[in-house]
């Protein structure tokens, strides 16, 4: 409107993430933001734009560049920037400092799909053994990775009726009961790519079969931490529905309060991978582990558990993870589908391989994982040497070390043929989990425009070159 000021930059720089009233500029407006913080989605990250332009945060995280956004910033406009500090009527962006700076190394081994931020899945070939080495298990981060100091890192607990009770990482490693739980994080893209071929484009990351992995997770549980904050674990109070959790650099998620104190439930509060501190990556020093539920809930870095009415109100759990019928590729509607939480049945070939005889009756050995969510067990692995028309059963592997109160961990299963018999051929798989479910035969009938759960048969041609 015609009533607005003129500001000068050097008042904008005043009015930084220090300031009671941060401002930030986009274009030649001036924002003040104050009131946007709270019901943002990426929570108080945008203070890093405050006494400045938005925008190379914008270019960053260019979730942004969309007019839902554009319109609300617009209700928080309270003027423009003088034209004394145009340059070639532009106001003059500061480049900022990468993010991404202190991100740590990767494995080289790792097929990375994005740098900034890292999103990286394993060489299916590497996933052969139960459990996943730290290495080279998948990185799937939405931001930076934020470098957190096990001295100084506090989770705190924040209850329905406001109470805040705080923990140090020693009174999460001492005070409570260590648990150790075996169990698979799988990324709710993971095969996407092959949802992508066998029907039509999708949205997101292209990974193949590599966004999964089984590993030992050691920690308190969240129930037993809950109930020390003083949540009445055992008849808890019903306007509480949902354990929502806060990561260090803005991500957040939550899942349904009933698994958060199912003591059956497993949900930890990791202090430890694969028997050692967790790695930056994977985030250290606590995340939690919802086992037999999609990974985008095992929040990363987590500082602060909410017990609340609601789900968390992040991007993460209301706009994304969801899914939608075939047909419904244009505006679907957020709020009426549920988030994503257990995930259906899985399974895939990782590796087949030329093992024992020689010519004529040389084998192969095709391998691979089968799992499935909600702590289901894995109880048949079909494979099939011409492409579904006729089936075998896999040999699962015995498991070394199965911990936890139910089924998270992945099956690995292995199938030996003469090579005569897949020279040419498309080798398939399928599971069965214990409540009977299976996997559809083709992509198409789940096919969701962001290709979220893909799972249907794993079909691979089988390369003697490979
Ligand atoms: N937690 C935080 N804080 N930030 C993130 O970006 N990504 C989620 C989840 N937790 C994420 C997070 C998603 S979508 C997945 S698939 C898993 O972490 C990946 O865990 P990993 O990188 O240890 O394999
Ligand atoms: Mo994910």
């Amino acid at each position: 409107g015609g009533t607005k000021r003129t500001f000068r930059l050097s008042e904008v720089s005043s009015h930084n993430q220090d300031s009671e009233r941060p401002w930030v500029v986009k274009g030649k407006n001036v924002y003040d933001i104050t009131d946007w913080i709270a019901g943002h989605p990426g929570g108080n990250v945008i203070l890093r734009a405050a006494g400045g332009s938005v925008e190379p945060y914008w270019n960053i995280f260019s979730i942004h560049k969309t007019q839902e956004v554009y319109d609300i910033l617009e209700e928080f406009l309270i003027g423009h920037i003088d034209s004394q500090d145009l340059v070639d009527g532009h106001v003059p962006v500061d480049s900022i400092e990468d993010p991404f700076v202190q991100d740590p190394k990767r494995d080289q081994r790792l097929i990375i799909h994005t740098d900034k931020p890292m999103n990286a899945e394993t060489p299916t070939s590497l996933l052969s053994t139960f459990l996943t080495p730290v290495d080279v298990f998948y990185v799937r981060n939405h931001l930076w990775v934020p470098r957190l100091v096990e001295k100084e890192h506090k989770l705190v607990i924040e209850l329905d009726d406001g109470e805040e009770k705080e923990y140090t990482m020693s009174d999460l490693r001492k005070n409570f009961k260590q648990h150790k739980i075996t169990a698979v994080l799988q990324c709710s893209g993971n095969r996407r790519a092959h949802m992508t071929e066998g029907s039509r484009p999708t949205n997101g990351l292209q990974w193949e079969a590599g966004a999964i992995g089984n590993a030992e997770w050691t920690g308190p549980r969240l129930r037993d931490v809950l109930a020390d904050a003083g949540f009445n674990v055992a008849a808890p109070p019903d306007k509480v529905q949902h354990a929502q959790f806060v990561g260090a650099e803005a991500y957040g998620a939550s899942i349904p309060l009933s698994k958060a104190i199912d003591p059956r439930g497993d949900v930890i509060l990791a202090c430890q991978m694969n028997g050692k501190d967790i790695p930056p990556d994977h985030g250290f020093p606590l995340r939690v582990i919802a086992p037999g539920h999609v990974a985008a809930r095992s929040v990363k870095w987590v500082n602060r558990v909410i017990m609340s009415e609601e789900e968390s109100t992040s991007q993460w759990q209301k706009r994304d993870y969801k899914c939608f019928g075939p047909n419904d590729t244009e505006k679907p509607d957020w709020d009426m589908a549920p988030a994503i939480q257990e995930t259906p049945v899985q399974s895939a070939i990782t590796h087949m391989h030329r093992k024992g005889g020689k010519g004529e009756a040389q084998d192969v050995v095709i391998e691979g994982y089968a799992f499935s969510g909600g702590g289901r067990k894995i109880i048949r692995v079909d494979v099939s040497t011409d492409n579904g028309l006729t089936w075998n059963q896999a040999k699962m592997d015995i498991d070394p070390e199965n911990n936890g109160s139910q089924d998270w961990s992945w099956k690995r299963w292995r199938y030996t043929v003469p090579e005569k018999k897949v020279l040419g051929a498309t080798v398939v798989v399928k599971a069965v989990d214990n409540a009977y479910n299976g996997q559809p035969e083709s992509h198409e009938p789940t096919y969701n425009l962001r290709g979220h759960l893909t799972a249907a048969w794993h079909r691979v041609k089988y390369d003697p070159q490979k």
